[in-house]
């Protein structure tokens, strides 16, 4: 099995030779939809060396930074291994954000190349002091790329990044995450064991590819396996019930289940060949795990990651999946439940969650002092949620130490919302939580504090100047207005009351 192979491995190499090594050239790496030729991992071998000859060629060297915000495509996983093999950092970003969000990122990642869809090159380019090349969503590049497929791979260290995954602060400001190319392969490696990954998987792929869960899980399995993957551009419920009975995996966030269930499509029928449906990156309601049970006789695998650490525990392939329980610690991943005090829980009572392996990251991009906070002195890291543990050492994710919403599996930080809202004329202050919503999980809901009289101030003006300024996932679904803010004796808001009075049990 792959966990055998000596961890050495990647000394010379990126994690994209590992992963060569383990596919066949005349195997499908996608099988497209509405009639589109296969691709073949030969077809990714040519593909990727000719764009890392291109990268080299633009004069990009190791270490460099390149920014992709592109439509879902072959194309775009082309990108993303040939960054690997040149050893350059691929940064993705979600494609819903708008010009302030990517501007940051700009000036904070200082990339030496910027991918994007065309409609956005003008606005970048105001911006960067780099090239932006554009890919659209069919997969067509802006230059024209060398036909040279040949292409020397970069050795890489352990330690050498392979991405950066910006993240959301409690702070407001995104932070990067630098995964290195050994993360890739020890979290890849031990998800293929824990699941029991076979070369004749078919993992059907809805999920966006500019996060931990579609770029890394839901790709990086298949490829180090040579498997195929039935890319779809989005996921749509129509879609995946269509291409399942095709498929033997597929990975979700809770919301992709609950929309599939509100489908009378879904059914035993349409699952039959299926052998793995994972959940992950928000909590999975235990009537969404018995609900998809009665409906299809599988049982889903829930899992728990992030994007610093990977995947970090989940529920096993033989033995049983416990609803509500996001399984054990994976291989090579060590799990521990603190006291406020520091001091281990040694019953089943919450606790704060750190973990530490060759998942974990490397810190966050030039951030050290961020970073050193967020690790514990003997090398474990604060993962910020509370999760207890029990008799059967299945752990349980209770909550959150953060002050975070995950709506639809995206992570939203109020203190980012609160700041845009508290620049609208008029507004006093605001709190942003998140409340119950039954297709997103949790729904953003702001309370605004507004001046006497402005009576132009409303719940669609406060949300239409949201839409202008940041990604339609972070915007408020729900504007409430009140006189005051509920506060403590320390003056910090009492969010709790807000969610208990906005949403009474
Ligand atoms: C879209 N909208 C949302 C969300 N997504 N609102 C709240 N929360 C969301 N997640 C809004 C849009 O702004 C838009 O608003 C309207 O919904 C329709 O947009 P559309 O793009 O058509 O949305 P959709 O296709 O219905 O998308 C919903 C989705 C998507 C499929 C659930 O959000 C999604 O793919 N989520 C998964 C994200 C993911 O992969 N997370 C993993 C990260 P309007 O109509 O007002 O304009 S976490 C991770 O990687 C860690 C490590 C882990 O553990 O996995
Ligand atoms: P991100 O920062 O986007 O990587 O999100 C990571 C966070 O998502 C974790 O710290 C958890 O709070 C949450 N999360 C991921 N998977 C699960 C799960 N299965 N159950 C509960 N929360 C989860």
């Amino acid at each position: 099995m792959l966990l055998e192979m000596a961890e050495s491995e990647l000394m010379h190499k990126n994690f994209y030779t590992v992963c060569r090594a383990g596919f066949a050239d005349d195997v499908v790496f996608i099988r497209q939809t509405d009639d589109r030729p296969d691709i073949y991992y030969s077809d990714l071998h040519a593909q990727s060396g000719r764009i890392a000859n291109h990268l080299t060629e633009l004069g990009l060297t190791k270490g460099d930074r390149v920014m992709v915000q592109v439509e879902k495509s072959p194309q775009n996983l082309f990108w993303y291994f040939a960054c690997l093999r040149a050893g350059l950092i691929y940064l993705p970003l979600n494609t819903a954000y708008l010009e302030h969000e990517i501007e940051y990122f700009v000036s904070d990642a200082e990339p030496s190349l910027v991918l994007c869809d065309p409609q956005k090159q003008p606005l970048i380019d105001n911006f960067a002091s780099c090239p932006v090349h554009t890919l659209d969503d069919q997969g067509c590049y802006s230059k024209e790329l060398p036909t040279q497929t040949d292409f020397k791979d970069i050795e890489c260290a352990d330690d050498d990044i392979a991405a950066i995954l910006y993240t959301s602060g409690t702070t407001g400001k995104p932070k990067g995450a630098m995964i290195t190319h050994a993360n890739l392969l020890a979290n890849s490696r031990s998800l293929s064991d824990a699941w029991q990954w076979q070369k004749e998987d078919v993992m059907l792929h809805a999920l966006p590819v500019f996060h931990v869960h579609g770029l890394f899980v839901a790709t990086h399995l298949p490829v180090i396996n040579g498997s195929t993957i039935i890319l779809l551009s989005k996921f749509k419920p129509d879609e995946v019930i269509r291409y399942l009975p095709e498929s033997t995996v597929y990975m979700g966030v809770p919301t992709n289940y609950v929309r599939l269930l509100a489908n009378p499509g879904f059914n035993q029928q349409a699952c039959k060949n299926m052998r793995l449906f994972t959940s992950g990156s928000a909590p999975l309601l235990v009537q969404t795990f018995d609900e998809f049970q009665n409906r299809t006789s599988h049982t889903i695998v829930e899992r728990y990651g992030m994007t610093e650490t990977g995947m970090n525990t989940s529920n096993p392939i033989d033995g049983e999946r416990k609803p509500g329980a996001v399984g054990k610690p994976l291989a090579g991943v060590e799990v521990r439940i603190l006291d406020d005090d520091d001091n281990p829980v040694t019953d089943a009572s919450p606790g704060n969650l750190q973990v530490r392996g060759k998942n974990v990251f490397k810190g966050y991009w030039r951030l050290p002092e961020k970073t050193a906070e967020e690790f514990t002195e003997d090398g474990f890291f604060r993962t910020g949620d509370i999760a207890s543990l029990d008799q059967d050492g299945y752990i349980a994710i209770m909550g959150r130490d953060k002050d975070l919403i995950i709506s639809g599996g995206l992570n939203i930080y109020p203190k980012e919302i609160e700041a845009v809202i508290d620049k609208i004329p008029g507004v006093l202050e605001s709190a942003v939580i998140g409340l119950p919503h039954p297709d997103f999980g949790e729904a953003v809901t702001a309370i605004v504090v507004a001046e006497e009289n402005r009576k132009d101030l409303t719940e669609s003006s406060i949300i239409s100047q949201l839409k202008s300024q940041i990604a339609g996932f972070k915007v408020a679904k729900q504007v409430h207005f009140v006189n005051e803010l509920p506060r403590n004796t320390m003056g910090k808001v009492q969010k709790n009351i807000l969610r208990e009075k906005l949403n009474p049990q």
